[in-house]
């Protein structure tokens, strides 16, 4: 591997990828896509060495029209006499803003759709009405005479206000589902938030042009933006999600390239937002649309997920997931893909460009998300009674498409792999027994620690390695792990989410796996289902009557990529728990140095110090560790978790 001295860590090329990479069928379909002179992600990534170094280490200043600056040792300060901690925490500080805007932006489609629902200008089957109930309890909405529609209505409106409202009021979620004593920390800290959206304003105002020349105040904003993403947008579109659609179950399915069939039409389902897809996925199973696509010469159809979407859909129906973001190319290298029907976020341009190869239908179903010579069917959550109709044309569409492609090319990776999904927080605690058999098993030994690997894909970490390399030596460990978004992809294709892989847990934790019919590997859905682990975590702190930095849990997130995965991090350090980060974000990366006589040098600068050393710790009694090696990577975070357990004296 070439090495980076400017992130002082190697960078992986397309060789190192197809010698490191855990899923065979990767390999295949990466040579498949080379010899069809197609060019992917891996090709793109090659073309940009080397990358910019003042990007690489956050000390490019883009935030106004006086610049660019960088910040360097001969030119200290920007234009406007930012330095260097201001521009890099600011732009820490509008990355998160840009993914809580994606997740907000993806929680308000779902929440309209849950309001029109209840309304019934959407044709959605309700079936959480239930939740809906438990909801409304928890954020003290009067129900009496509202009817049960209108109960969803109230709970709709309540999850609305914590993503757009403008004044200080508590926002409910955080009210309902934070623990008390954290609430307090956040109170001392002044990083209560109003909502996801006064938050992302907030952000990008404080970050402008003269607006706050203190990086300290900077860094309270991250942490309050932290919370508003956490409260004001994944609680918000996982609960409305649940109450829309249903809570998962586990389930048993088979999942990878090989669940794709040569003759039957081929729908990979991409994306974020539930709204459209699910009405498209009744649609498809339709006797009419099972009709047209016999008529077209097909066996049948098979539905695959890919990235959030697929997660969400193997959680619920137990719908095969095909890959993840960084395989979304690759899965069309099959030369079996009719169409990729894609909603909102990590839908990549290159992804087109595979398409017109392999002459792959491309449906756009979300008003923010065009291709250039995609078919676009939007979903417009303010205009839902086309709902219907507008998912019979998606479908149809598709279908279509069977007929239209060269169907010589084909060439699918044989590999299926077994694996169970669907663990929402309440069929975790049902499998288990409850919170306080998980509680007793943390104390005792048998689980060592609890963490939840998580997160996108970077070309920056050879695919996929980081993830299944750190989680299959923390269950090696002994440690109980969830997973959601690209992450799960990948260990679900490492066959680590079947349960016959608890054969790889020491004795404690494999019984306590097996007697639940569960895999080391929880897979609890989509990124904004992180809060399932969240919650998990905090039903674990309330039976041992302990505050969650005290425990030993480890969020690890070894291939970050989207600017939503920044908020997901610092999500779980403002609750305290601490992040494993496999690859450095855009910040100074802190490097040794061998001074002038030889002595040395700490490399460190106040931005590390803030995430990786006493800043954070001393805040919120969370830190980041960086390790880009999976091996040395897992070796940290066990370090962690050892000593939480021998802090609590649990050895
Ligand atoms: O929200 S893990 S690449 S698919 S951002 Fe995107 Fe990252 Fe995948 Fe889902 Ni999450």
């Amino acid at each position: 591997m070439r090495f980076n001295r400017h992130l002082n860590q190697p960078i992986p090329d397309k060789a190192d990828v197809r010698a490191l990479t855990p899923n065979p069928a990767t390999v295949q379909l990466i040579d498949r896509l080379e010899d069809a002179g197609c060019e992917t992600v891996f090709d793109r990534f090659a073309a940009q060495q080397p990358q910019c170094p003042s990007g690489l280490r956050g000390t490019c200043c883009r935030m106004c029209q006086w610049g660019p600056c960088r910040i360097s040792g001969k030119a200290p300060r920007g234009v406007c006499g930012r330095d260097m901690n201001q521009v890099v925490m600011a732009t820490i500080v509008r990355q998160l803003a840009a993914g809580m805007s994606a997740h907000a932006r993806h929680a308000h489609e779902v929440v309209l759709a849950l309001r029109a629902t209840a309304e019934g200008t959407a044709t959605i089957m309700l079936k959480g009405r239930e939740h809906a109930l438990d909801l409304a309890d928890r954020f003290h909405i009067d129900t009496d005479g509202l009817g049960d529609d209108g109960v969803v209505r109230a709970v709709a409106q309540a999850l609305l206000d914590d993503i757009g409202r403008m004044t200080a009021d508590p926002m409910n979620t955080l009210e309902a589902f934070a623990p008390s004593d954290r609430r307090k920390v956040w109170e001392e800290l002044d990083i209560l938030p109003r909502s996801a959206a006064y938050e992302s304003m907030e952000s990008l105002h404080m970050t402008t042009l003269g607006a706050c020349s203190d990086w300290t105040a900077l860094a309270g904003q991250e942490l309050r933006s932290a919370l508003a993403y956490c409260y004001g947008a994944l609680y918000t579109s996982s609960l409305a999600t649940e109450v829309l659609y249903g809570v998962p179950t586990p389930r048993l399915t088979e999942v990878n390239y090989g669940v794709l069939k040569p003759g039957h039409v081929n729908v990979l389902l991409h994306g974020h937002s539930p709204v459209m897809v699910e009405k498209v996925i009744e649609k498809v199973r339709s006797p009419e649309i099972e009709a047209l696509a016999r008529e077209a010469g097909a066996e049948g159809i098979v539905l695959g997920g890919m990235c959030c979407t697929g997660d969400e859909l193997l959680a619920r129906y137990g719908i095969p997931t095909v890959t993840n973001i960084m395989g979304q190319e690759l899965a069309l290298g099959t030369g079996a893909v009719d169409a990729v029907i894609v909603d909102m976020q990590c839908v990549i341009p290159g992804l087109k460009i595979v398409a017109d190869c392999f002459g792959t239908e491309i449906i756009t179903t979300s008003i923010s998300n065009r291709i250039p010579g995609a078919t676009h069917i939007p979903f417009n959550p303010e205009r839902p009674e086309t709902l219907d109709a507008d998912a019979e044309r998606v479908a149809r569409t598709a279908v279509a498409a069977f007929g239209a492609r060269d169907r010589s090319k084909i060439e699918i990776p044989e590999r299926v792999t077994t694996a169970m999904g669907g663990f929402g927080y309440e069929a975790i605690l049902g499998a288990f027994g409850g919170a306080s058999v998980l509680a007793d098993a943390v104390r005792d030994g048998r689980i060592r620690g609890v963490a939840t690997v998580v997160g996108c894909n970077t070309p920056k970490v050879a695919y996929e390695s980081a993830h299944v390399g750190i989680a299959r030596r923390l269950i090696e460990a002994g440690v109980l792990v969830t997973t959601t978004g690209c992450a799960s992809h990948a260990l679900l294709n490492a066959g680590l989410c079947d349960p016959a892989a608890a054969e790889l847990a020491p004795p404690g934790l494999r019984e306590l796996l097996e007697e639940a019919g569960v895999p080391p590997v929880l897979a609890v859905g989509g990124c904004v289902d992180n809060v399932r682990s969240l919650r998990l975590f905090i039903a674990i702190a309330g039976e041992l009557d302990r505050p969650l930095a005290e425990l030993p849990y480890l969020f690890v997130g070894a291939e970050p990529g989207n600017e939503k995965t920044v908020g997901q991090g610092a999500t779980f350090l403002v609750h305290g728990i601490s992040v494993l980060s496999g690859f450095p974000a855009q910040i100074p990366v802190a490097v040794p140095r061998i001074g002038p006589d030889g002595e040395l040098l700490d490399g460190r600068n106040d931005i590390t110090e803030f995430f990786a050393g006493d800043g954070l710790l001393s805040l919120v009694g969370a830190k980041i560790y960086t390790e880009t090696d999976p091996a040395c990577a897992a070796q940290t975070g066990l370090m962690h978790l050892h000593r939480k357990r021998q802090a609590l004296g649990w050895g």
